[in-house]
């Protein structure tokens, strides 16, 4: 185990099971499993299926067969005079339930091991920053084709799919989220399921959109047009993109969460569109879409810290109109950040 947990000691084992966690601390992913942490060892548990590519892939565990997990855990709790199990928050009641029952040891639902694990995948690693950049240079190679795809006529749907279609091309291992693609008067909802309403000339089309890479995702939005745009179009876009650079001469480690969330919110009201930024800023990025750290309103108490990864997505949403965010991924650093982002944020008329 590359990360040493403080909650470990000589009477305290920890048993990680959110597959997430258990993907962080071993690098080998599965959809079922257990991780047992010891003072004197760590043990993966996996079914047949996983079994060979575990012993492959996982590292400082010892990867053995997950047969009754209660029975094999008891026998490791007994050999090293266990007396208290932790697991993660996130587990659901009847694992929690089952495991109380069935272990010979005390269980507890820790909120600080959750915490900790936040905290710890929070600041990445060059070879996790690495994956993130591998996956979002994906993306963008996907948004320089779609450009050539969209014209009047085409569906929102249709569009969502070629985006998909290119990610995967270029070897997404999937996809960070459900690709969210909204055109005119959907575009005013943030988080729009692409439909089959077909382009029309004077829409603002926005792709939300991410691919996967080493297990890590990526996150970009990008908002085009299409024939041409009114004046309030372009002031709402341009307002977006003046909102969306303030973060980004901010950010740094030391800053707290509400002040680069501030950063951009002080744009979009001083613009006059306050009430139309419905969201929070930004969230850090992984091996899962929204992670700590939150850039939203009011949150102070929480600082930046360099090597966390995360999003900068202001936006400007008229019901009825259209919308507008624009977003990219940053690398915070000690004295600034890096945009991890190539893709261009002028505004593009198609
Ligand atoms: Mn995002």
């Amino acid at each position: 185990m590359t990360k040493k947990l403080r909650f470990v000691t000589d009477k305290t084992a920890v048993l990680i099971i959110t597959s997430v966690n258990r993907r962080y601390l071993t690098g080998f992913s599965s959809s079922l499993g257990y991780l047992l942490l010891t003072n004197k060892a760590n043990f993966l548990f996996v079914d047949g299926r996983y079994i060979e590519a575990a012993q492959k892939q996982a590292s400082n565990a010892t990867v053995l067969k997950l047969e009754n997990i209660a029975e094999q855990l008891n026998k490791i709790f007994k050999e090293q005079e266990t007396q208290k199990l932790l697991i993660e928050v996130e587990n659901d009641i009847s694992t929690f339930t089952y495991l109380k029952k069935a272990l010979i040891v005390k269980v507890s639902a820790s909120a600080a091991l959750s915490e900790r694990l936040k905290a710890l995948r929070s600041i990445k690693t060059s070879a996790e920053v690495d994956c993130v950049i591998a996956a979002q240079r994906i993306a963008e190679r996907a948004f320089e084709e779609i450009l050539n795809f969209i014209r009047v006529g085409v569906t929102e749907r249709e569009i969502a799919a070629f985006l998909e279609y290119k990610m995967k091309s270029f070897g997404s291992e999937g996809f960070a989220f459900d690709t969210i693609v909204v055109s005119g008067k959907n575009s005013s909802m943030p988080h729009g399921v692409p439909t089959d309403k077909p382009i029309e000339a004077g829409d603002f089309i926005t792709m939300d959109y991410g691919a996967v890479y080493g297990g890590y995702l990526s996150d970009m939005t990008r908002t085009v047009a299409v024939g041409h745009v009114t004046d309030e179009m372009n002031d709402v876009y341009n307002t977006v993109l003046k909102a969306q650079e303030a973060v980004i001469k901010v950010v740094k480690q030391g800053i707290t969460c509400g002040e680069a969330d501030k950063a951009a919110r002080q744009v979009i009201e001083n613009a006059g569109y306050g009430e139309f930024f419905t969201h929070s800023t930004g969230h850090g990025v992984g091996l899962e879409i929204h992670e700590t750290p939150n850039l939203r309103s009011g949150e102070n108490n929480q600082k930046l810290r360099a090597g966390q990864i995360v999003t900068d997505e202001p936006g400007i949403y008229l019901p009825e109109k259209f919308g507008v965010r624009i977003e990219d991924m940053l690398l915070i650093g000690k004295n600034g950040c890096k945009n991890l982002t190539k893709a261009e944020k002028r505004l593009i008329i198609l």
